[in-house]
């Protein structure tokens, strides 16, 4: 399919999804996973790069383009978070599951999001997500605890391996369905081939202040 013969070009969205969490939690091992289906090799090498598209079709007929930031070295501290997080649909809470610090430290992380949007009318899907689930052996963070915080926060709920792929799309798919209200049914959500296209995008960074508008968007970046 070319991108010119998509009829539905008012259903096309574009859905800002910010990765957040601890240093070496997995966060860039995430993003590189769901774009390039693969593990710790380019993504992490490329300069430069704040964010990349993959569009992806749910429910058969929605055209949604996901626009995934990795907040990459930024603590909570970091000056730039705030605009990394603004106008985000969804957030990812990622945790190390054989890191309990890594799991706390998820309260403060979420305590920056409660700032950042508590003047905004819309506040964003967010989702716990346990990386490294094939540390299963190591596992620091019980099962329990990471439902006792999805419950007591409405968040949405995730376990991921980035390194083996496991569950990592079904989580993008999961999150982008819940933000659009699209109830998927089990067969859809164990059938995640519908991705159709994953770009890495070059993003200026002098602008990288400003999240990009959704009229922009394959426009402005330099696709690899
Ligand atoms: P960050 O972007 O949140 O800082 P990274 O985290 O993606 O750089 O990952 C930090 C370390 O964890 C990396 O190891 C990476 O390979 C590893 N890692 C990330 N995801 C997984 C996972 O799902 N399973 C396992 N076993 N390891 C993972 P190094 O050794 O390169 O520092
Ligand atoms: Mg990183």
């Amino acid at each position: 399919m070319s991108e010119s013969d998509d009829e539905g070009q008012e259903r096309e969205k574009q859905l800002k999804i910010v990765i957040m969490g601890d240093g070496a939690s997995g966060k860039t091992s995430l993003a590189t996973r769901y774009s390039q289906e693969q593990f710790g090799k380019q993504y992490q090498q490329t300069v430069g790069v704040d964010f990349f598209l993959k569009r992806i079709v749910i429910a058969d007929t929605t055209h949604v383009t996901l626009q995934v930031w990795d907040i990459g070295g930024q603590t909570l501290g970091g000056k730039m978070l705030e605009n990394y997080i603004f106008g985000a649909h969804g957030i990812l809470l990622v945790y190390d599951i054989t890191n309990f610090a890594s799991f706390e430290n998820v309260e403060d992380w979420c305590g920056k999001i409660k700032d950042v949007f508590k003047d905004e009318e819309k506040f964003p899907h967010i989702s716990l997500v346990g990386n490294k689930m094939d540390l299963e052996h190591m596992r620091a963070v019980k099962a329990d605890k990471h439902m006792k915080m999805v419950q007591e926060n409405g968040f949405s709920s995730h376990f991921v391996s980035a390194k083996t792929g496991d569950s990592v799309n079904v989580c993008f798919q999961k999150i982008a369905a819940d933000i659009l209200n699209i109830k998927l049914t089990k067969a859809e959500l164990e059938h995640t081939s519908s991705v159709v296209k994953a770009e890495v995008v070059h993003y200026n960074k002098d602008n990288a202040v400003r999240p990009p508008s959704s009229q922009t968007r394959s426009s402005m970046c330099t696709v690899m």
